[in-house]
């Protein structure tokens, strides 16, 4: 295995290198220093090396099944990201083949790839209603969901305890539309065990792995829009209800698919991630991309404009010191599910919503993004 890791990370690095001719490897910069002049690329700068030189984290979803099959990718993921969390590999569908049974294949996989690059891991999710197995709908019921929800909990989050930075413990719990007073979203564990759904999985987390910062995700809390600003307020009550329970919460995560044509970013984000702040929160940005599926003009034009709305969100988020992380979902426009069936741009042409296109080379994304991350101050 030593061997195999040992191979690999060679391989990456000399894969990256031929690939990437502008973006140098992070093993350049393995102690964080950043070459004298950073808007150079041809002397390096890479993502990775800019957030480190900063103590921030910046890194993105990964897919471990593409480490050994495609070495560029490996190269990219190692070179740009100081934290990766898995695009699908820990959630439910993955981890559950059947009810009495656990894969950790490619979960593992993501793991010892942190490890031999330095990097961090986010647990990304312990629950959610969706990503569940085919036979969650046949198997779980009432009287068992306690059972299965802790179990899984204790199972996962116990694996890995010690070596995960955060835990997603509930994702996207939160629908203004749902027609409850209390927002939240009728899932299967909200009709079998209540709304203390909640706080069992996030008390059978603390347990299970205390040193993960355990952590709300949610979408749709980004922009100024009205809905947008309803489920602001409603998650808000929602970790106000937790801190008023005792029930551990340590950050919120913000995913942050933002659209090219949609509403943007804005004051109200601002202000919550300044009252998650007074609450003694941290805040992630966890899945960010921007959707140009509607985005009308040339190449060069929309790529301008997605560019602007990183740079503007980027930079609006890390001037707030309680965001202490930035993931994009993804690295590489060859891999992300914008470029899927149902969010292809209207005109047949490929979305480019990541800091690498589909060949490795980095867009107007990647140079947005290592321009907010300058705004930071430099640790000393
Ligand atoms: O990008 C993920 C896609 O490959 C999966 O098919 C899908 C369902 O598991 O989940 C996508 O990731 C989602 C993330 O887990 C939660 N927030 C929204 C993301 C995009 O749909």
């Amino acid at each position: 295995m030593e061997n195999r890791r040992e191979f690999l990370k060679i391989a990456c690095v000399a894969a990256t290198a031929a690939v990437l001719p502008k973006v140098a490897s992070a093993s350049h910069f393995a102690q964080g220093s950043v070459p004298p002049d950073q808007d150079d690329i041809s002397t390096g700068g890479s993502l990775r090396a800019h957030a480190t030189a900063r103590n921030f984290l910046v890194g993105c979803a990964a897919i471990p099944q593409k480490f050994s099959t495609e070495p560029p990718y490996a190269g990219a993921v190692a070179d740009q990201a100081n934290i990766l969390v898995a695009e699908n590999a820990m959630k439910w569908a993955a981890l559950r083949p059947a009810p009495d049974r656990f894969d950790f294949h490619a979960a593992d996989e993501l793991l010892a790839f942190t490890q031999a690059h330095g990097q961090k891991l986010r647990g990304h999710n312990l629950c959610w209603h969706e990503s569940i197995p085919a036979w969650f709908a046949g198997t779980v019921n009432k009287d068992n969901a306690r059972q299965f929800l802790t179990q899984h909990i204790q199972t996962v989050a116990g694996r890995y305890a010690g070596k995960i930075h955060s835990w997603d413990v509930v994702n996207e719990a939160v629908d203004t539309k749902s027609g409850r007073p209390d927002g939240l979203r009728k899932t299967p564990w909200l009709e079998f065990l209540g709304p203390s759904y909640l706080d069992l999985a996030y008390h059978t987390a603390r347990q299970a792995d205390p040193t993960a910062l355990l952590t709300y995700n949610d979408y749709g809390i980004e922009t100024d829009s009205a809905d947008d600003a309803a489920k602001r307020e409603q998650v808000l009550r929602l970790i106000q209800g937790f801190k008023k329970r005792g029930v551990p919460i340590d950050a919120i995560g913000v995913q942050s698919h933002l659209s090219a044509t949609g509403p943007l970013p804005g004051r109200g984000l601002r202000d919550f991630v300044r009252e998650l702040r007074r609450m003694n929160l941290q805040v992630f940005v966890t899945e960010l991309d921007v959707n140009e599926q509607k985005l009308e003009g040339s190449e060069q034009e929309c790529d301008a404009i997605v560019a602007k709305i990183y740079k503007n969100y980027a930079s609006m988020m890390l001037a707030e010191p309680n965001v202490t992380a930035l993931l994009t979902w993804g690295i590489t426009d060859r891999y992300t599910w914008l470029n899927g069936p149902k969010l292809a741009r209207l005109d047949g042409r490929p979305q480019r919503c990541l800091p690498l296109d589909a060949n490795y080379r980095p867009t107007p994304v990647f140079f947005a993004l290592r321009d907010a991350i300058d705004t930071r101050r430099k640790a000393t």
